[in-house]
């Protein structure tokens, strides 16, 4: 890991923007931060750093800029107003965005001489500098690698390559995973609470389950990868929607809403529909992917 000192300027003093430039600051950064309405600098000054009045000023100020504003929109108009300060600099944004907006906001800065870095933060604001705390790049390598040591500071810095959009691609991809465990988690809650059980004492018996049930996920991903679903298959497709059928009964029968898991069990329905019920249920994966264009 690099430790060299570097000058960064923060645009965003959000929770998260403000957790960044608290943390460069910690490190020993010089550190200039911009926020859109006055007055969130207060506390960060107070440990050394230096507020600016506009993006143009702050990132004329550092060799690196991470901006963390709350959307694309607004990270655009932040890349707007500030367009005449941005040739020759880098900027790092992360934002949360789709991939398309992280490609587009790489041209735009590129058309203004600038170097461009799209990140993904895993983590929330108490977590930055932690073990646990990943920040996935995409984008510029030179920047990535330039500021390398900075950016470790953060939480665990992962290159995903030089198209903008791959941080952003992997980190919702994350984050879809973290809302299907939750969805998993709030349905079977609401089962076991229609009948006056507590979720914390649940939590005993679902915590260890799901930990379990992650095992599943290699082999589904050889399944995926290989895109044979047929194979060392040992909870088949058709038991699993008879399985999943009960859930759904048993879920209305107890005053629960379907809403989570009634597309899952259309799926499964589907593939049984199709003949498929020897198969695997990673076998759904073929019916919500992209699908191949002919000849691509
Ligand atoms: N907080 C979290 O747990 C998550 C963890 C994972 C990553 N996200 C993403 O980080 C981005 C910023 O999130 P945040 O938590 O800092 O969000 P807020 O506290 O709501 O602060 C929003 C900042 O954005 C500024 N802003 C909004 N609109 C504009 C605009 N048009 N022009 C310039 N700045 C704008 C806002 O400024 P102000 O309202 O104080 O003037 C705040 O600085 C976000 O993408 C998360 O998804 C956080």
């Amino acid at each position: 890991m690099h430790t060299d000192m570097t000058n960064i300027s923060i645009l965003g003093l959000g929770a998260m923007g403000q957790a960044l430039a608290a943390r460069f600051v910690q490190q020993g950064h010089t550190v200039t931060v911009w926020n859109r309405t006055p007055g969130k600098a207060a506390a960060l000054a107070a440990q050394g750093a230096r507020e600016v009045t506009s993006a143009a000023q702050a990132i004329a100020a550092s060799d690196v800029t991470v901006m963390c504003v709350l959307d694309y929109a607004a990270s655009d108009s932040v890349i707007n107003g500030a367009a005449s300060a941005l040739s020759g600099r880098a900027l790092v944004n992360l934002t949360n965005g789709t991939p398309a907006q992280a490609r587009a906001a790489a041209e735009r800065t590129a058309g203004l001489g600038a170097a461009y870095l799209d990140g993904g933060i895993m983590a929330t604001p108490p977590m930055i500098g932690g073990e646990h705390a990943l920040i996935l790049y995409s984008g510029s390598k030179a920047t990535f690698d330039a500021h390398a040591g900075a950016l470790e500071g953060l939480g665990v810095a992962t290159y995903l390559g030089a198209d903008a959009g791959l941080a952003s691609l992997h980190d919702l991809a994350l984050l879809s995973g973290m809302y299907g465990l939750f969805a998993g988690f709030f349905h079977a809650s609401a089962l076991v609470e229609s009948e006056g059980i507590r979720v914390g004492a649940f939590l005993k018996l679902l915590g260890p389950w799901m930990t379990a049930m992650m095992g599943e996920l290699p082999g589904y991903a050889e399944k995926i990868d290989s895109g044979n679903h047929g194979v060392n298959v040992v909870s088949n497709l058709g038991m699993q929607a008879a399985s999943l059928t009960n859930i759904l009964t048993a879920t209305s029968e107890q005053g629960v809403a379907t809403d989570l898991l009634a597309p899952m069990l259309d799926l499964f329905r589907k593939r049984l529909g199709a003949g498929l019920g020897d198969e695997d249920i990673s076998g759904v994966f073929e019916l919500i992917r992209r699908k191949r264009v002919a000849g691509g």
